[in-house]
């Protein structure tokens, strides 16, 4: 069974942090109701969807992704880059312990999940405007003990690493090179995004399907090309936040792997 942890889109979103995107107005009920479709997507292909307690006070805390890095034997807490996410993470924290053991990036480090892409036992971590050098030391020492390979990319084109490469498959990326130099995945195949879909970068797995946003249908074509089962949901108010598919939950299985 994977559980799929999502909170409220809170009303303060407008008050989000922006980094690359120009302010526009978010119309809120339709950012609720799109996050309501994506959750409904998760549960149909399989999730169990567990909303963590809302955050109405904390703009960004839909973005539940950047809080933590959950991998079968332990979940990370991460130190996010903005400070005003900071306080997200305690509300999640209280959520994932009941399904793994907690471990925390602590300052100087700085990390959001958004910047951790796993695909098995491969971790890639962007360093970003908000993950930095200590961090990814951090979550070295952390995982390769566990048989984890940790590896550093260069962020710059974009917020995170998650924007321009996702895991489409254990063995398969579909990323934007325009974004992200392929070379740098250690040789594991991959699919580029139509060059006019940045959005189409960003994917979430579900156990054997791919969710991919309405905004990326040539990318769609080239997933399912591949034999993937590939679903669309439309997140338009969200992307306006800087938020892609990803950023709304944290996916991973019930069962922690005790070592
Ligand atoms: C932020 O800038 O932190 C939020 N407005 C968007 C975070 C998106 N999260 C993600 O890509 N993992």
């Amino acid at each position: 069974m994977n559980i799929a942890l999502t909170r409220a889109v809170p009303p303060t979103i407008a008050d989000c942090v922006l980094t690359h995107c120009p302010r526009a107005p978010i119309d809120l009920d339709r950012a609720i109701a799109q996050h309501v479709e994506y959750e409904a997507m998760l549960g149909a292909l399989g999730a169990r969807v567990e909303r963590v307690e809302a955050a109405p006070d904390l703009p960004d805390s839909v973005f539940i992704e950047d809080t933590a890095v959950v991998v079968d034997e332990v979940a990370v807490l991460m130190r996010p880059g903005a400070s005003s996410r900071r306080p997200e993470v305690d509300a999640v924290a209280a959520a994932l312990g009941r399904y793994r053991p907690l471990q925390s990036i602590v300052a100087p480090g700085t990390m959001d999940g958004g910047d951790v892409l796993r695909a098995g036992r491969r971790v890639f971590v962007g360093l970003s405007l908000r993950t930095n050098h200590d961090a990814l030391r951090q979550l070295q020492a952390i995982l390769v003990p566990l048989g984890y390979a940790v590896d550093d990319i260069p962020v710059e084109q974009c917020l995170h690493l998650k924007s321009a490469a996702t895991a489409a498959a254990d063995d398969l990326l579909v990323l934007n090179p325009a974004w992200v130099d392929p070379a740098r995945f250690g040789g594991i195949e991959w699919v580029a995004i139509d060059p006019g879909e940045p959005s189409g970068a960003n994917v979430v797995r579900v156990r054997d399907s791919v969710v991919c946003p309405t905004s990326a249908p040539r990318t769609r074509e080239r997933l399912e090309g591949r034999g993937l089962t590939v679903r669309a949901v439309d997140a338009s108010e969200l992307a306006k936040a800087e938020g892609a598919l990803t950023c709304a939950s944290l996916i991973f299985s019930q069962s922690a792997v005790t070592r």
